[in-house]
């Protein structure tokens, strides 16, 4: 019996429309479409005010603005969707190694076994859901299920703006009821000839003689699709390559003013990429501070270790002088705070004779790390 998985996928709502939204809020509500506006221009999105006028994504400019005359058009702003993108992708690795991007706005993420650590997938779903509407201001929708290809057809059963989980047990109802063309892989040209067959809906196509489908779509695909119908798809969750550099921040809700709060802060979010940074099996090079001030001028300063490191207080350490050292420059009320470790590498090998010993702070990491996994994030602490 294999290992029961848990997959999100988790994709933003109209993702262009949405970063347009922050950059200018009175677009909120209206109906706003962003493509190319020249005469041969497509939809690239189109918000859900819009969508309900028939304009949706990779439609003829022309026939959008036929449609919906009345919708705010913009031509958008592609350098802020990667910025915003990056955002959200750093928001999932908290939660995951295992994260893999399929588009700038769609990901999804292997949780199998880390109910321990974060909970049920659901309050894990809206704990990533909130931190994308705080961190990245805009709404994302997260789907569930046993595979990435139930997972991805949850997600839009989840939007706008939602969660939505299938259940193993649940998982042959769920598909049986859906339309074929919801199937990913089949596209206009497969639905005619199975409409053809009287298949209409998924539960139709799982269940029809194979012969017939295979003389409709092909020999080779048949029997593919009548298992994927069924909801059947073992295709695992394919990680990046690893990433050159870590990192962990917090906007407030409020802007905090005690630097006690602050040092505070750097040390859990030291802790956070700590984390993340031991289970990469990697050592860091560097540790850097970013500060954002209520005006929005940001900070950045980065220290180059003596030696590297995995542990929490290395990591803390530093960022925590490097807070000090930025606030002798310019004292006051602190927006956002982050810690990232970057020039990662293999560990050294050998023990260091010298005060500061990283070996020791990373065994005694580890060993926090190992208590996090079985009672969760809160019940240790590390006093500083
Ligand atoms: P999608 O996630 O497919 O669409 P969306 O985020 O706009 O809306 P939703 O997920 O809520 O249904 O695509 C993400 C972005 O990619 C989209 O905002 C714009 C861009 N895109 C195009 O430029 N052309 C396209 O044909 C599609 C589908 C998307
Ligand atoms: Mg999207």
């Amino acid at each position: 019996m294999s290992q029961q998985r848990t997959i999100f996928h988790a994709d933003l709502d109209a993702f262009y429309v949405a970063v347009e939204r922050v950059l200018d809020p009175a677009l909120i509500g209206k109906p706003v479409i962003v493509g190319g506006l020249g005469n041969r221009g497509v939809v690239a999105t189109a918000s859900y005010e819009a969508r309900e006028f028939g304009v949706h994504s990779a439609q003829p400019m022309a026939v959008a603005r036929r449609r919906c005359p009345h919708a705010v058009y913009l031509s958008g702003h592609r350098e802020k969707y990667s910025e915003f993108s990056k955002r959200f992708f750093a928001i999932l690795d908290d939660f995951t190694p295992v994260v893999a991007g399929v588009s700038i706005d769609e990901a999804y993420l292997d949780m199998s076994g880390s109910e321990r650590l974060f909970g049920k997938p659901k309050q894990v779903a809206e704990e990533i859901r909130r931190r994308t509407r705080e961190d990245v201001g805009i709404n994302v929708s997260i789907g569930i299920g046993p595979s990435r290809l139930v997972a991805k057809m949850a997600s839009e059963d989840a939007k706008p703006d939602g969660v939505f989980e299938v259940l193993p047990e649940e998982v042959e109802v769920f598909m049986a009821s859906k339309p074929v063309r919801a199937l990913p892989g089949i596209g206009p040209k497969s639905a005619e000839a199975l409409a053809t067959l009287r298949i209409e809906t998924l539960g139709q196509l799982a269940a029809h003689p194979v012969g017939p489908i295979r003389r409709a779509l092909g020999p080779n695909v048949a029997g593919w699709l009548q298992l994927r119908a069924r909801g059947v798809d073992n295709s695992t969750v394919q990680t990046r390559a690893k990433s050159k550099s870590i990192s962990a921040e917090t906007t407030f809700s409020e802007d905090v003013t005690s630097v006690d709060e602050m040092l505070n802060v750097l040390g859990r979010l030291s802790e956070r990429v700590g984390r993340r940074l031991r289970r990469s099996g990697m050592h860091a090079r560097n540790v850097g501070l970013k500060l954002r001030y209520p005006d929005f001028t940001t900070v950045t300063r980065q220290t180059t270790l003596q030696q590297a490191a995995d542990g929490d207080d290395a990591i803390s350490d530093t960022a925590q002088a490097l807070l000090k050292k930025t606030l002798r420059e310019r004292a006051g009320a602190v927006r956002l705070l982050g810690v990232s470790v970057s020039g990662l590498g293999e560990p050294a090998a050998q023990l260091s004779l010298l005060d500061s010993n990283p070996q020791k702070d990373s065994a005694i990491s580890g060993a926090v790390d190992a208590v996090r996994g079985r009672f969760g994030e809160d019940a240790v602490r590390r006093g500083s």
